[in-house]
């Protein structure tokens, strides 16, 4: 088992008590996490291609065009995990831009779904290089809305070092779990902000079915 096994299976531990709800994870880690929750804790997770269709383990096994996945962003039934260039403590995101909004130094994304994601339902997310450079003060631009612009629902922060939640009185970011070998002052050394670490633990290990079934869901072993 390696450290990428442990960050899949904090990621299929997102959709916890989820239900019947349309997960859609952004990226290959997530992706797995998703996968993984719908062949153990979940399997009545919905799961979109990116394009028309639901996907089953066994193919297709529903019709979702974007007009639709509107609709179910607006209806709350969803839980997004997306990426991030920075994230701040009340878990504001920027997927647009870096520097000045009038004259980017780096042009991204844009803002995609994400305004509308975090308004409407349940959104995590996954950030593969635990650094200051994406765990910031302050965000350049806001793509994803934080707690403290209004009541929102941001879930959890899952890391190659830790997974984070807001579960303190004011909505900022708290410490979890440290993932195996990883201690708390590398969380905080690579930590743009001050974090609640009081009651962190350690994130679980995949269980040995857990970890045959990520290897067959990722034969090639790209997550390494
Ligand atoms: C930086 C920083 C930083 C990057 N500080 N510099 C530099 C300083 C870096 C590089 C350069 C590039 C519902 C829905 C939708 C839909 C539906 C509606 C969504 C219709 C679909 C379509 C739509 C959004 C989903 C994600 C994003 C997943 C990632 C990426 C990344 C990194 C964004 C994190 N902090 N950072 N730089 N999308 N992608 O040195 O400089 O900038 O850097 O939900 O869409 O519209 O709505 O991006 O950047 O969730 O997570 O990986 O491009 O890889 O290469 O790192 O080296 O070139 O000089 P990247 P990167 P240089 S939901």
């Amino acid at each position: 088992m390696s450290r990428i096994d442990v960050c899949v299976a904090a990621c299929a531990d997102l959709f916890l008590g989820a239900g019947e709800i349309l997960a859609s994870p952004m990226g290959l880690i997530p992706q797995l996490g998703a996968k993984l929750a719908r062949l153990t804790s979940e399997p009545d997770l919905l799961m979109s291609d990116g394009e028309a269709y639901l996907l089953g383990e066994h193919g297709i096994e529903g019709w979702l065009p974007y007009r639709k996945v509107f609709d179910v962003v607006a209806h709350g039934r969803r839980h997004v995990v997306m990426g991030a260039n920075q994230l701040d403590r009340f878990g504001n995101q920027n997927i647009s831009c870096i520097g000045d909004h009038d004259k980017p130094t780096r042009q991204l994304l844009g803002f995609r779904g994400a305004p509308g994601n975090t308004v409407n339902h349940r959104t995590s997310y996954w950030v593969p290089k635990h650094s200051k450079r994406v765990f910031v003060p302050r965000v350049d631009v806001v793509s994803g809305v934080g707690h403290d612009r209004g009541f929102h629902n941001v879930h959890r922060v899952v890391t190659d070092l830790c997974v984070l939640d807001f579960a303190t009185p004011d909505g900022s970011m708290r410490l979890v779990s440290t993932h195996p070998g990883v201690t708390v002052e590398e969380v905080l050394d690579n930590t743009g902000f001050p974090l609640d670490v009081g009651e962190a633990g350690t994130t679980r290990e995949p269980t040995p079915q857990e970890l045959e079934l990520i290897d067959k869901l990722d034969p090639d072993h790209a997550r390494h």
